[in-house]
């Protein structure tokens, strides 16, 4: 493997991801991290990474892969780490529960932080919305959880850490007390949390200053519908 950079912002949902995954996969990479708070995202060399203007991404090589979890399955695949069992109901199983992973709980945990936390206006039906989509999510982590140790089954895979970067994250995503009426993925959480790779993952977060304040140039970065208006 070359030497990989990962592109980040603060442990948060997504950057967290490919963070426990290199750090559980002990590849050494290059932490270089994008201030998302101060327009780093948008900027031309950035946007030669991931055109989409959003982290984590990584660079290996002449490989460049963003989008978290498509980070992961890279990492797993390149690394041979935290893969199922190689059969077709197994990939069946990982392909079904990463995009799950990616393409529900992720976006409406998101959105439900949104409306929850940063927009201007509280508006009550989008909240709910959201996060009654975020819990139902990842009520469905749950009820599989309570039959197996990890979502695939016996071991810990990429599935387990994709869904660690946002399950940690609960209270924020849906309200105090929610992760505790999730207790078999309290339990996943809890114990990833705990595991050296995760501890390392959130530790890196102090070796970088981010900018925190919520500024015009924060809200123009992140916020960029609240200056365009499309329909
Ligand atoms: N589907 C993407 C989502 C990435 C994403 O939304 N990243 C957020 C941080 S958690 C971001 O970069 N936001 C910056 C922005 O929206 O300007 C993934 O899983 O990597």
């Amino acid at each position: 493997m070359h030497s990989v950079t990962l592109y980040h912002w603060e442990p948060n949902a997504n950057s967290g991801k490919p963070m426990l995954a290199l750090m559980e996969k002990g590849v050494a990479f290059d932490s270089h991290y994008i201030d998302l708070l101060a327009f780093d995202q948008h900027k031309p060399e950035y946007l030669a990474v991931n055109p989409n203007a959003k982290v984590p991404a990584i660079v290996d090589g002449d490989v460049t892969v963003f989008d978290s979890n498509a980070i992961l399955l890279y990492l797993a695949e390149k690394t041979g780490k935290f893969l199922p069992a190689k059969s077709d109901k197994a990939r069946g199983e990982l392909l079904s529960w990463l995009m799950f992973v990616a393409s529900g709980v992720g976006p409406y945990s998101g959105q439900s932080v949104h409306f929850r936390v940063y927009a201007p206006e509280k508006n009550e039906y989008a909240i709910n919305r959201y996060a009654f989509e975020a819990q139902r999510h990842y009520g469905i982590l749950d009820e599989r959880l309570a039959k197996r140790p990890y979502l695939l089954g016996d071991t810990y895979t990429i599935v387990d850490m994709a869904a660690w970067g946002w399950a940690r994250l609960i209270p924020m995503v849906v309200g105090e007390g929610a992760l505790a009426k999730l207790p078999n993925l309290k339990r996943l959480v809890d114990e990833i949390s705990a595991r050296p790779a995760a501890q390392r993952a959130v530790a890196l977060a102090s070796k970088h200053k981010f900018k925190t304040e919520m500024d015009e140039e924060a809200r123009n970065a992140l916020f960029r519908h609240m200056t365009v208006k499309v329909a």
